[in-house]
């Protein structure tokens, strides 16, 4: 059974953080305000700028009013979850506090009666081996498992050392190349190909390049759409544009919708 939607906001990669609280606030402000107006809200992974178990959560206000935010907002419409190359230890408890059904990545469902495939992106980075190397290591469960059982001050060492190292941190603005070549951590042809062919579908929708745009593509005779989510950032106004917008998808459509002037 694909699941079936009139209406539906999408987002990903807010990277929520203590030290970002405007973007926060703005998350806080979109689960009460824009998000009760659709029928379903589905978070594409990165959520949140790190997550080292959801037993940590249970120390950080930051987390549990982000926690409070979602599960009202789920007890007035359906919210889903796919997970994200930071945030992919969220676990049932967290989920179910917030009321959030976890979707496989890759999903697929339908909108105002168009199919969609769903997910976060950083799968469909196959040009960066290094990193898919080390994506298929930590997704394994029994290192996961492990990981969970450490002490709380070593997960978070430990996270921090993967954040810091820049063979696998995405900054927070990659540009593609001045002469329009894919650089190597945004998405290939190949593999969002590949994830359409599977999926049977023509529509793909993913975030995690923090590169937003509807893209036409095409390789051989198979033709897709595919949009990219846009990376949340209110609060470093030097580095740039402010950004949190989401897609919005109903009988018209799928349109960006700008949460900064909204
Ligand atoms: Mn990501």
């Amino acid at each position: 059974m694909i699941l079936q939607y009139a209406s539906a906001l999408l987002i990903s990669d807010l990277h929520l953080t203590p030290s970002m609280p405007l973007t926060a606030q703005r998350f806080i402000d979109f689960c009460e305000k824009d998000a009760p107006k659709v029928e379903a809200v589905f978070i594409l992974g990165d959520l949140f700028e790190y997550w080292v178990g959801d037993d940590a959560s249970f120390h950080s206000p930051f987390q549990q009013e982000v926690k409070r935010a979602i599960a009202t907002l789920s007890t007035k419409v359906k919210t889903y979850y796919l997970h994200g190359n930071r945030d992919f230890l969220i676990g049932a408890h967290f989920l179910n506090k917030t009321g959030m059904t976890l979707l496989s990545d890759p999903s697929k469902i339908m909108i105002a009666d168009n199919v969609y495939v769903l997910c976060h992106g950083d799968s469909l980075c196959t040009a960066d081996i290094g990193y898919q190397v080390f994506r298929g290591w930590v997704r394994k469960a029994w290192l996961q498992k492990l990981f969970l059982k450490m002490p709380l001050n070593w997960r978070r060492s430990i996270a921090n050392h993967l954040r810091s190292n820049s063979g696998i941190q995405y900054q927070r603005s990659i540009k593609p190349n001045a002469d329009g070549v894919r650089a190597k951590t945004d998405v290939t042809l190949a593999a969002c190909a590949a994830v359409l062919r599977e999926q049977a579908g023509n529509q793909l929708i993913h975030g995690h390049t923090h590169l937003p745009a509807h893209h036409q593509e095409n390789l051989g005779d198979q033709e897709w759409q595919r949009w990219v989510l846009s990376d949340w950032d209110l609060d470093h106004p030097e580095s740039g544009r402010p950004r949190a917008s989401a897609l919005m998808i109903d009988q018209d459509g799928a349109r960006y919708a700008d949460l900064i002037k909204a």
